[in-house]
């Protein structure tokens, strides 16, 4: 008969050996579930490798929301030799059938990433939008080359306010990020006006660890910043950073003040923008009169001062509108939507 203590001591091994392979069984499925599979653990060696890389991207705030990103390839980096962007602005483009021939290769909607590594961000542009097809060609001509060389992993949403009604940028903005959601895993969401285009390809087209203000040394203000709270024509947030400010506020309709209530919110979520260096942040505002239907907005101070009283309630979580149509362009997304009405018209 085996003594006590021998059986004891084979029992305490099978018991060890069991929950190693238990660890071991986990971790590799923790692994292939995050799809890491150049980090699969066949040895020691590279269990190490895998557990510094996932700390490494765990350590990293903004790299959080990467974590279940595919890594079959390598991840991009930038070209070193970006530098200044020069334009093109014609009186009118005669369409964007020729751009759109020259990117057959684009998924359809504007979708495009780079063929041979893997972009850390996702990112969806969201440009709000109605009667400004010129713009809109221009907007396009110069931007998908300009993202590429970025080696962006990005889709263009252009989101049509449908009807006559007073124009609500933000709504609008509300609007694209809630389809573009539906459609891809973005983890970063450029909020662009449609008539802003970087003069720079240093400029990176990308989210940050804070909210980023991208449009703050424009030509028309003689690439300076007018206030320092300014936070309009392009901003660029994650999806964890727009979602903790309930995004927009929904209830400015005309012209103003939905972007510097959007800085209350973000001040007002404990975070604060940031702006990259004015040297390679300039960008140019090609020129327009005032849309008819998007005159000045009375009503904005008010708002704008209850911003962080409104900004759970006023927002994402109660954005309402209806998709009349959703169209996939070779170089954009159109998102027709009808917003609804003014809450006085309503009441
Ligand atoms: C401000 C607008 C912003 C706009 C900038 C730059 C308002 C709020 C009432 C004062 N703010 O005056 O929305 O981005 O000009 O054009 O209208």
């Amino acid at each position: 008969m085996m003594g006590y203590r021998k059986s004891f001591v084979i029992f305490l091994c099978v018991t060890v050996i069991f929950i190693f392979s238990l660890k071991f069984f986990f971790l590799d499925k923790y692994f292939e579930d995050m799809d890491i599979k150049a980090y699969s653990i066949h040895s020691a060696n590279q269990m190490k490798k895998g557990a510094q890389y996932l700390f490494s991207k765990l350590s990293n705030d903004v790299n959080n929301m990467y974590m279940y990103e595919t890594q079959k390839l390598p991840y991009c980096d930038l070209p070193n030799d970006l530098g200044p962007y020069s334009i093109k602005i014609h009186d009118s483009f005669d369409n964007t059938s020729a751009l759109a021939f020259q990117y057959a290769n684009f998924a359809l909607g504007g979708h495009n990433k780079p063929d041979n590594c893997t972009a850390l961000q996702k990112i969806a542009i969201v440009i709000p939008f109605r009667n400004r097809e010129q713009h809109l060609q221009i907007w396009l001509y110069n931007m998908h080359p300009f993202l590429q060389r970025q080696q962006a992993d990005y889709g263009i949403y252009v989101v049509e306010q449908y009807g006559n009604s007073k124009f609500n940028r933000a709504k609008l903005m509300n609007i694209g990020y809630k389809e573009a959601v539906k459609e891809y895993n973005y983890s970063c969401f450029i909020f662009s006006d449609v008539d802003i285009i970087p003069m720079d390809q240093r400029n990176l087209y990308r989210c940050s660890k804070n909210p980023k203000h991208m449009a703050h040394s424009l030509d028309k203000f003689q690439f300076r910043l007018p206030y320092k709270t300014l936070f309009g024509g392009v901003v660029a947030f994650t999806k964890e950073q727009f979602l903790k400010v309930n995004g927009f506020s929904n209830m400015f309709w005309g012209w103003g003040g939905e972007d510097d209530e959007l800085y209350e919110r973000v001040v007002a979520a404990g975070m604060q923008i940031e702006r990259a260096a004015n040297n390679i942040s300039k960008a140019k505002a090609v020129l327009h009169h005032r849309d008819i239907g998007n005159e000045r907005n009375p009503k904005s101070v008010p708002l704008i001062k209850k911003a962080s009283e409104r900004m759970h309630i006023d927002g994402l979580s109660s954005l309402n509108y209806t998709v009349i149509s959703i169209t996939k362009h070779r170089l954009y997304t159109k998102v027709t939507v009808d917003v609804g009405l003014p809450e006085k018209d309503i009441y």
